[in-house]
């Protein structure tokens, strides 16, 4: 059943720090998700996020409404555009990509997806969303063609992610992109963490349970896990067990 409108931020808050998983469905086969869903539940993570750069898959709706039947855990649409708003989640991450200077993904997406969201009755959560220089060249960047915040240059993330708080977002999440080759820096975490008073989520590259647990001590409130999940169960169990 869909989770109360209003009561997935404050699901989410209460299991801090967390582990979202994101479900991809231009890499996860349709008749895997089910089974998929249900298994990383039970490895004991908090949230799930559906969404991908591009959207190849004619079976957006589908996909999104057999991870919620399978899921005990909140499910969140992470849209990478317009195009991917499903009335089967429980809420959307309303993200605008606040280190680009490409208005289609700071408002323009935003605003051709209001009417369904407002539609579909999804709890709304503002994401003030950050690229982060990931040391190759990801989806993320070339789809939003916006260019990363270098990651030697803590100060500029801090000061965006504090402009995100300022304008209102519930979230930071600071992003290396799906398939990054490094993760987000720790002493950006750290600095960004140390100025905002919102949660902050970390994610993109994370593949051992050395990346999670320094991010996580670094001072996220969530990791996200996306890759890892699909391609070893074992590197992604040893991550659940090692952050407990
Ligand atoms: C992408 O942060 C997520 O938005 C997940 O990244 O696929 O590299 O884990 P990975």
């Amino acid at each position: 059943m869909k989770m109360k409108s209003g009561s997935v931020y404050a699901t989410l808050n209460k299991s801090r720090p967390g582990v979202f998983v994101l479900l991809d469905p231009d890499r996860t086969p349709i008749n895997k998700i089910a089974q998929l869903t249900q298994s990383v539940c039970e490895q004991g993570v908090h949230g799930i996020l559906i969404g991908t750069s591009l959207l190849v898959s004619p079976q957006f709706d589908a996909f999104v409404s057999t991870v919620k039947q399978s899921a005990d855990k909140p499910v969140v649409l992470f849209p990478g555009g317009s195009h991917q708003i499903s009335s089967q989640a429980d809420a959307v991450f309303f993200l605008s990509l606040l280190s680009g200077r490409n208005a289609q993904f700071l408002i323009g997406e935003q605003v051709k997806a209001v009417f369904l969201i407002r539609e579909y009755d999804l709890e709304v959560i503002p994401v003030g969303y950050i690229l982060i220089e990931p040391g190759n060249y990801t989806a993320v960047e070339y789809i939003s063609n916006t260019r990363p915040i270098p990651r030697t240059k803590p100060e500029i993330a801090v000061a965006h992610a504090l402009a995100g708080e300022y304008l209102g977002m519930k979230y930071i999440y600071l992003e290396a992109g799906s398939g990054a080759e490094k993760p987000v820096p720790i002493d950006m975490v750290k600095e960004v963490k140390q100025t905002i008073s919102i949660p902050l989520i970390v994610g993109g590259g994370i593949r051992t349970a050395k990346d999670a647990r320094d991010i996580i001590q670094a001072g996220a409130d969530y990791i996200v896990l996306g890759s890892i999940v699909e391609k070893s169960e074992d590197q992604f169990k040893e991550i659940m067990e090692s952050i407990g």
